[in-house]
């Protein structure tokens, strides 16, 4: 039998299997809305028979925003279009999961492909970024931010709280907060981006205080029976690397204290200055060591480049879930080719019925 097909349950949720498709922005739409793309990426992606499908960083604010394409749920316009893609990705057999997130100081770039730096200030397609401060992130993405006020910081909870209940309402059973990646969350906690004297900045506790909050508040909505997790850079490779862990070994302690289900372990993106080691499932042992030090389950992400290393990081304990992104772009159908090369006996049962039956049922002709 194999791990990574092994069903895993988490709150009233149980996934097919271990492998979920992590957010991967589309920055294909228009004011927040979903369209056809989203319809047929995200559909054929659960149909290829992932446990879990989470749909993209998706904005609480229109300034929460990557690029201007990127999805938003700060309008209740914007929930019918999500609905449609939560039901379908149900109806292929995955859990429909969506992140939800604010970019803070990276907000207000270009699609990557239409030049990945900052929009130029004075562009109308461009808007006023925020941060925990007024510090630049640097390197393609020069703009600097404004300070967050109290009430800024008030405001971006209550956006959050706002969107966490338009998920639901859309039919999502998954959600997680997006604290990763140097946007508004990672920001709080990074020393890279905060340098606030006031509660919210400081010491561990007040760089902690911000995600803390947000947690709680949206925990507050969204229903104990399903899942609520966060990705959050535990890491940076700047050099401090040390240090930054066992502050955010201590923080997911107080996450699961605050009632976060699972880490979605990453990198926190927070400096330009870092050397990543992208390596063959690099971020394997970290997670294992966020799993044990903290007792919270894990997910994580990067590099996880066979389906051989996928079966090994569960087999081994080090995450309890794989996602799986860039794969699945090259092959929907990754989990199935995934189970055809561990040798798992039926990988058809991976896949909706309807497709069950016909690759079964002629199978001896093959
Ligand atoms: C990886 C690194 C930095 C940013 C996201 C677009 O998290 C990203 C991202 C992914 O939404």
């Amino acid at each position: 039998m194999s791990a990574l097909f092994s069903p895993f349950t988490l709150k009233d949720v149980t996934l097919r299997n271990r492998i979920a498709v992590p957010p991967m922005c589309q920055y294909s739409a228009t004011d927040g809305l979903t369209n056809g793309w989203h319809q047929t990426h995200y559909e054929s992606i659960a149909r290829g028979g992932a446990g879990l499908v989470i749909v993209e960083a998706t904005g609480v604010s229109p300034e929460g925003r990557i690029t201007p394409g990127c999805l938003g749920l700060w309008d209740d316009g914007q929930v019918a279009g999500l609905a449609r893609i939560a039901a379908n990705i149900k109806a292929a057999g995955a859990v429909p999961g969506i992140q939800i997130g604010h970019a803070g100081r990276k907000a207000s770039a270009q699609r990557p492909w239409e030049g990945d730096d900052h929009i130029p200030e004075g562009d109308p397609s461009g808007w006023e970024t925020i941060s925990p401060s007024a510090i630049a992130f640097g390197a393609n993405l020069p703009r600097v931010p404004r300070a967050m006020t109290i009430a800024d910081i008030d405001r971006v909870k209550a956006d959050f709280v706002a969107a966490a209940r338009r998920a639901l309402d859309a039919g999502f059973e998954w959600l997680e907060l997006h604290f990763a990646h140097g946007y508004l969350g990672q920001s709080f906690f990074s020393v890279h981006a905060n340098g606030r004297d006031d509660r919210y900045g400081g010491d561990l506790a007040g760089r902690s205080r911000f995600l803390l909050e947000t947690l709680a508040a949206v925990r507050a909505v969204w229903p104990e029976r399903f899942p609520l997790t966060a990705r959050f850079g535990v890491i940076e490779f700047d050099g401090r690397d040390e240090e930054t862990l066992s502050e955010s070994i201590e923080l997911t302690k107080q996450f699961r204290a605050g009632g976060l289900d699972m880490l979605n372990v990453s990198v926190g993106f927070s400096t330009p200055d870092a050397s990543i080691p992208w390596g063959s499932g690099f971020l394997a042992p970290i997670a294992e060591r966020v799993k044990r030090e903290t007792g919270l389950p894990v997910a994580s992400s990067w590099n996880i480049d066979s389906p051989a290393v996928a079966e090994r990081v569960v087999l081994d304990g080090q995450m309890d879930l794989v996602m799986i992104g860039r794969a699945h772009l090259g092959n929907p159908h990754y989990a199935y080719a995934a189970a055809k090369a561990l040798g798992v006996d039926k990988p058809s049962w991976t896949l909706p019925a309807p497709y069950a039956h016909w690759l079964e049922r002629y199978r001896a002709a093959e």
